[in-house]
Parts: structure tokens; sequence; C-alpha cells
């Protein structure tokens, strides 16, 4: 069965959207098998997001992830991770298209695309290697 890493940053858990999320996975039918409120710290978004470690917007991007709780969960079920991906919409929430959770709840708060309500790995690949470090005990 496949599984994906589901983020509700820290915009979107203070803007009252965690329902909505969740809302929309299950009516979707995916199955939520682990779900936890955090702060992450640091090094868990070093890792996390290895792939944009020295890039211009990652200290804005740490700073934001770090403002306060996310929602972090795993979620199941065939292709969740492209469906995942569908229902976020794009990164830049200006442009996500109307439906998706960033082009219905999301907007430029003036950060750029930093502020996009959710997360969602980009292939299973990212997907195994984020559930390890956010649910480390989470059996397979
Ligand atoms: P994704 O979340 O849609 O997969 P990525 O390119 O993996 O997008 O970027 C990770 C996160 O970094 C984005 O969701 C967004 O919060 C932030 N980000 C990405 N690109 C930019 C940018 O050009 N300016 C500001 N923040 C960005
Ligand atoms: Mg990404």
């Amino acid at each position: 069965m496949d599984r994906t890493l589901v983020l509700v940053k820290p915009d979107g858990v203070a803007r009252g959207y965690v329902g909505e999320v969740l809302r929309r996975i299950e009516a979707k039918g995916y199955t939520i098998v682990a779900m936890e409120l955090r702060v992450p710290d640091r090094a868990l978004l070093d890792a996390h997001y290895a792939e944009h470690v020295g890039k211009p917007f990652f200290p804005d991007l740490v700073a934001f992830m770090t403002s306060g709780p996310v929602v972090a969960a795993v979620i199941e079920g065939q292709r969740v991770v492209e469906a995942w991906r569908a229902m976020m919409g794009t990164t830049d929430a200006t442009k996500a298209a109307p439906g998706t959770i960033r082009g219905d709840l999301g907007r430029d708060w003036g950060n750029g695309s930093t502020e996009n309500l959710v997360h969602g790995s980009d292939s299973s690949e990212s997907a195994a290697r984020e559930i390890a470090l956010w649910f480390p005990t989470l059996p397979g």
C-alpha cells in the first residue's frame, strides 16, 4: 500500500485549517495511519528539506516552519503520493488551481510562496525517507 507524508504547516494550523485539510483527505478516501501535532526543530527541517539547504529562501522557510506547531500525518492508499500532490496544488498558492488546498485557501502574504499551508512528499522514495524522519517508530 502506498503512503505519503502530510504536513499542515504553521500557517494552516494558525488559520484553523487542520480540520479542513483532514476532511479533504478523508472525503477523498485515504486512511490516516499516524498523526501528531509538534513544533519541528532545525535538525528535523534540515533533513526534511535537505534538497533546499543553501537556497536563498531556505532561512525564511526554516523560520516559518519553526514558528509554531505543524500537524504531521501519514496517509495511505493506492497512488496516494500523486493524489495528495494534486490535492495540494502547485507550490505558489497565487497560481495554484481553484479546487486545490493551496488554490482555495492560500495566497501570497508578502513572503512569496513560503506560506502555502501544506506539504506532501514528491515521490514514493521521498515519502519513505520523510516518513522515517517524522515517524521513526511507525511500523511499515
Ligand atoms: P513543494 O512544497 O510544493 O514540494 P518545494 O519546491 O519542495 O515545494 O519547496 C519546499 C517549500 O519551500 C515550499 O512548499 C515553500 O514553502 C518553500 N518555497 C519553495 N520555493 C520557494 C520560493 O521560491 N520562495 C519562497 N519559498 C519557497
Ligand atoms: Mg517539495
